[in-house]
């Protein structure tokens, strides 16, 4: 198959939380997590402009069920900003679980964006936190580097990955989500209903082979 989306100096690749935490034997493995690293290294050649996400929490963070009394992972609390899933403990700043995979071949990765650490708010996405408001600055990067196409790969496709794709259209960006460079966690319904979000808001999904072909 030819490659109809071909990338150009104006688009780049945003690789989302490929981090030892949610690949197999991590705190927050992802099914088939490791699945996604030979995709988005083949992709990642084929870009110019290439940036990563880092979940990147402080320890006792308030989206970990440890830090609330009687509450198991994967359950719901209410938190000030609305609904938040709780979840193991992962990604705590400077642990190795935390640590970009080693397995990921993108030398050439540009900028590396860390979120999830306001230790009172989550950040499934890499351009604004969960409380909606407390932007990464990432979309004011990508605009003053003149991007206008945003692909978005990696971990967990339901949670950050769709979160992240979501935003970056929101921001105005042509927007693909690369479906085969990316695994869910899928907890109750999320992958249903995150992919149900995308087309809703208009993001492409799409398949890596429109990229690199195969
Ligand atoms: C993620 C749950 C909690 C993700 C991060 O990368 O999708 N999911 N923190
Ligand atoms: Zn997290």
């Amino acid at each position: 198959m030819n490659a109809p989306l071909k990338p150009t100096e104006t688009d780049i690749f945003i690789v989302v939380d490929v981090q030892n935490d949610f690949l197999p034997g991590g705190a927050l493995a992802v099914p088939d997590g490791d699945a996604v690293i030979a995709p988005i290294n083949k992709m990642a050649k084929a870009f110019r402009h290439v940036v990563l996400t880092q979940d990147w929490h402080p320890k006792g963070h308030a989206s970990f069920a440890s830090s609330h009394a009687g509450k198991k992972p994967f359950e719901m609390i209410e938190l000030p900003y609305g609904p938040q899933v709780l979840w193991p403990d992962h990604c705590v700043q400077g642990t190795r679980g935390a640590e970009i995979a080693r397995e990921l071949d993108i030398p050439h990765a540009q900028l590396v964006i860390r979120k999830g650490h306001n230790s009172q708010i989550d950040s499934y996405s890499g351009f604004k936190e969960a409380d909606r408001k407390t932007g990464t600055g990432l979309a004011g990067y990508l605009r003053e580097r003149g991007f206008n196409r945003v692909f978005v790969a990696g971990l967990a496709t339901d949670f950050c990955v769709a979160w992240t794709a979501l935003d970056a259209k929101a921001a105005g960006f042509d927007t693909y989500l690369i479906e085969d460079a990316s695994r869910a966690i899928n907890a109750n319904g999320s992958l249903a209903r995150a992919l149900d979000d995308l087309k809703t808001a208009g993001v492409h999904t799409i398949n890596s082979a429109q990229i690199v072909g195969s």
